[in-house]
């Protein structure tokens, strides 16, 4: 599959909102991540990934071997924590997408990065809410 290391910038976001929401993200927090273009940096260090979403405001950064089990602090976002594996996340290939599950405390989350027509595709799901975000090549 195509790589998706690189700097992404977004173009389109829909329903971050729905998705903050199913995170019990705060309404003052949910309005500055609303009005943010943010900038996806993906690099690839052997098999480690490091995933960095850039912004203005507040970067969230986190790095995982594909297939290797990881704890996760979703630190300025919703805050969830990897003590007593609250949350769990676990990255693996299928086909060319690139499959993220976050098993801890809510149901039915995790991410899925793939690459169409040249542009990084983003979906976040989190409890029946799902935001979609794309990016173009910086
Ligand atoms: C920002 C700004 C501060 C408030 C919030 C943010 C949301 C970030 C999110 C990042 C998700 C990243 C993932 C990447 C996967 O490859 C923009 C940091 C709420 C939702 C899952």
């Amino acid at each position: 599959p195509s790589s998706l290391c690189g700097t992404w910038d977004m173009v389109s976001n829909v329903n971050l909102e729905g998705y903050m929401i199913t995170l019990g993200i705060s309404c003052y927090l949910r309005k500055i991540a609303q009005k943010l273009k943010q900038r996806k940096v993906i690099e690839q260090q052997g098999d480690l990934y490091i995933i960095k979403t850039i912004s203005t405001f507040r970067n969230y950064v986190f790095s995982f071997k594909v297939g290797q089990e990881f704890e996760e602090f979703t630190q300025g976002l919703d805050n969830r924590h990897v003590m007593a594996s609250e949350i769990c996340s676990l990255v693996t290939w299928e086909g060319n997408k690139l499959v993220c599950q976050q098993i801890g405390e809510k149901k039915n989350r995790g991410w899925t990065h793939w690459i169409e027509e040249d542009k990084l595709h983003l979906e976040l799901y989190c409890e029946g809410q799902v935001c979609k975000q794309v990016f173009k090549k910086n």
